[in-house]
């Protein structure tokens, strides 16, 4: 059967360069995020090369999520590949200066919405006695660095989600797996600094980032290894990067 595969966060950076990857593969795809305008663009230009259905919603609305994947065309319900990849960082601030509202962006985005929309497909996969889920965590989830507080809170949770999936899918033949990046160049700065896009650019300065292509190009190797290899955890840094703090710069 041909390959089917959900991701979550494909109008931006690692999910968008995920997207033409897999349609570059012949991986039918169906693509989510809120800005609809984007996803029609996508669905446009992969559309000429695979399936491609697009669901816009708010992953942070459980009622929305259930109903956009209870939606989906029979022809697309048997998913086989889930990328959870939606989220960001907001703000970045000493915790007793934190802003709640960015508190609760992050769980309820990169912790609550990856739970919601893996409770809405993990049935199917179960039924079909097969299923790769591959959740995209952070080196924000491997360690905590200044100011991270709830970024790295919300990462480390996905961490152990993707333990937790792993344990309790894996009577049910379902690989689950981690990838971890390190700082990539995408819209997430942009996010994180609400807009401020010089702010944003010094993060990525003086020094060559991750590009949202090596991430995908990860991700595809993850998908295409034989059934019974499963790359449980994989973290992966730019080389002028060692730790969330230390990063070769030549400013
Ligand atoms: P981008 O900002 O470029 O992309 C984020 C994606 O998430 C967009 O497609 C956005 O779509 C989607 N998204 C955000 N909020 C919501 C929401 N409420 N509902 C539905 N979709 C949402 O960032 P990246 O590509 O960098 O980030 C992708 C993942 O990679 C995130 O989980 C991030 O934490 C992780 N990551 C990023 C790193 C980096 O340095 N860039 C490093 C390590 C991990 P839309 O706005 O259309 O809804
Ligand atoms: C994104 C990497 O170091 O900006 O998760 O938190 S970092």
């Amino acid at each position: 059967m041909k390959k089917i595969a959900l991701i979550t966060g494909a109008t931006s950076g690692i999910g968008k360069a995920t997207a033409e990857l897999f349609a570059d593969n012949a991986i039918d795809l169906i693509l989510c995020g809120r800005r609809q305008d984007r996803l029609d663009e996508l669905r446009e230009v992969l559309g000429k090369k695979v399936k491609v259905h697009t669901l816009s919603f708010d992953i942070r609305d459980r009622a929305a999520v259930l109903e956009a994947i209870g939606s989906l065309p029979s022809a697309f319900k048997p998913i086989g590949i889930l990328v959870n990849n939606a989220g960001n960082a907001h703000g970045l601030d000493p915790i007793d200066q934190g802003n709640i509202d960015d508190w609760d962006a992050m769980l309820d985005i990169n912790v609550k919405g990856l739970l919601y929309i893996s409770k809405a497909i993990i049935p199917e996969m179960i039924k079909n006695g097969s299923g790769h889920i591959i959740n995209i965590g952070s080196t924000a989830g491997k360690e905590v660095y200044p100011r991270g507080n709830v970024y790295c809170a919300s990462k480390h949770a996905v961490d152990a989600i993707n333990q937790g999936m792993r344990i309790d899918l894996n009577e049910h033949g379902i690989r689950v797996g981690a990838v971890n990046p390190g700082l990539v160049e995408t819209e997430f700065s942009d996010v994180r600094f609400k807009g401020d896009t010089e702010r944003a650019k010094t993060v990525y300065k003086g020094f060559q980032p991750l590009l949202a292509e090596d991430i995908a190009d990860i991700i595809l190797f993850v998908i295409t290894r034989p059934y019974h290899v499963n790359i449980a955890d994989l973290v992966v840094m730019p080389t002028a990067q060692a730790s969330s703090t230390i990063v070769k710069k030549e400013l």
